[in-house]
């Protein structure tokens, strides 16, 4: 039997925003993530490898600009080896399709094949692509299973290009087009496959690299469940072994914070830790903070805040589970230079965001802008 070599990537969602990017984050998040195509390509040609396979949601939505079509197309050509496209669910065959619009047609440059047909495709001598292409956003039944039908183990190495959660991944146990494992397993055992290309899990699997049934994850990381940066899969399929090498290719980082500060020491530490951060502007950043804080502390751990999230790709609260209270110390207002209405308003706000009142938070939040505003500004 022959062998091959081949790039295994998927879910590159070309177009895809984030609510949390702003201006110029976006704007680089957007040309990154096409950039990262490139490389790819270079990878490829530096591992000999024969071809790229994407196993779905190429693109993001099918109303992409003319530009953002070109310009993903145009990193495609780059690569300069076959990239196999295979439709998904955020990008399917059918009425509307991103892959019937002028756009992609004229611009297609020769080395990218969409995969719009169910079944075998040749791409090598004794090497062939089994193609899973999505033809709905909501397919009834699994979209992976038709493709293997009428398989036989002839000595032809063969890779299923699919789309879709297995069903031991998938949390919705009721949806119909939940991918199965075991017509998949059963075609690998009598020889028929070799290897199964999926996509639409954003983080690669198994996390071991066994076994012949892989999710390359996406190229560059796309949410906060998402740790590290973006894999794609080299694989070798070798008779009847297989060898799968994942290699980093994002730059992109989604990073939750989840830390407890309950003191300057805590705020110190925290300041470090931003600070070792890098590169900072490819660093989508969240956090989840708890504990109880001073004034002072609290003030500045708001000024370091204020300070990185000019420098982050982004940096916010996720509200839901932020939980960080700020109790004044007794002390801390007694050197302010606070006097006449401003210290009724101070002594109310004391007793409020010290209490269980509704507004208690809110009154935390007045007392940090007070304390900030006489205080001036904070480390
Ligand atoms: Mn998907």
């Amino acid at each position: 039997m022959t062998s091959t070599r081949f790039l295994h990537t998927s879910d590159w969602q070309l177009g895809m925003t984030r609510h949390y990017l702003e201006g110029e984050a976006q704007s680089r998040f957007t040309g990154d993530r096409v950039e990262t195509i490139r490389r790819i390509g270079e990878l490829a040609r530096a591992r000999g490898c024969a071809f790229v396979v994407v196993a779905g949601d190429v693109f993001e939505h099918a109303n992409l600009s003319r530009r953002d079509v070109g310009r993903a197309l145009d990193a495609m050509g780059a690569v300069g080896l076959p990239v196999y496209l295979l439709p998904g669910n955020h990008d399917p065959l059918g009425p509307g399709s991103i892959y019937a619009q002028d756009a992609f047609r004229d611009l297609a440059p020769d080395n990218v094949v969409l995969l719009d047909g169910t079944g075998p495709w040749p791409v090598a001598e004794g090497v062939e692509l089994v193609a899973a292409p999505w033809r709905s956003k909501r397919p009834d039944a699994d979209p992976v299973a038709p493709a293997l039908e009428g398989l036989d183990a002839d000595g032809t190495l063969r890779v299923v290009v699919g789309h879709g959660m297995l069903d031991e991944l998938d949390p919705d146990r009721n949806s119909l087009a939940t991918v199965r494992r075991a017509p998949l397993d059963a075609a690998l055992a009598r020889g028929a496959v070799h290897y199964v290309a999926l996509g639409d899990r954003h983080i690669r699997w198994p996390e071991d690299g066994r076994g012949a049934i892989h999710y390359s994850g996406a190229h560059e990381s796309t949410g906060f469940r998402e740790p590290g940066r973006g894999h794609v899969l080299e694989v070798v399929l070798d008779g009847g072994t297989v060898e799968v090498t994942p290699h980093e290719v994002g730059r992109w980082e989604h990073l939750r914070l989840q830390r407890q500060l309950d003191g300057p020491d805590d705020v110190d530490a925290l300041r470090a830790e931003l600070a070792a951060l890098t590169p900072k502007e490819r660093i989508i950043l969240q956090t989840v903070f708890t504990g109880t804080l001073n004034l002072s502390d609290s003030a500045a751990l708001e000024a370091l805040l204020e300070q990185q999230a000019e420098v982050f790709a982004s940096l916010n609260a996720w509200e839901r589970h932020t939980d960080l209270a700020v109790v004044p110390d007794e002390h801390e207002f007694e050197d302010l230079d606070v006097g006449g209405y401003a210290a009724d308003a101070l002594e109310e706000l004391r007793r409020t965001a010290g209490s269980d009142a509704e507004d208690a938070a809110v009154a935390g939040d007045a007392l940090r802008l007070l304390y900030r505003l006489v205080e001036g500004p904070a480390r």
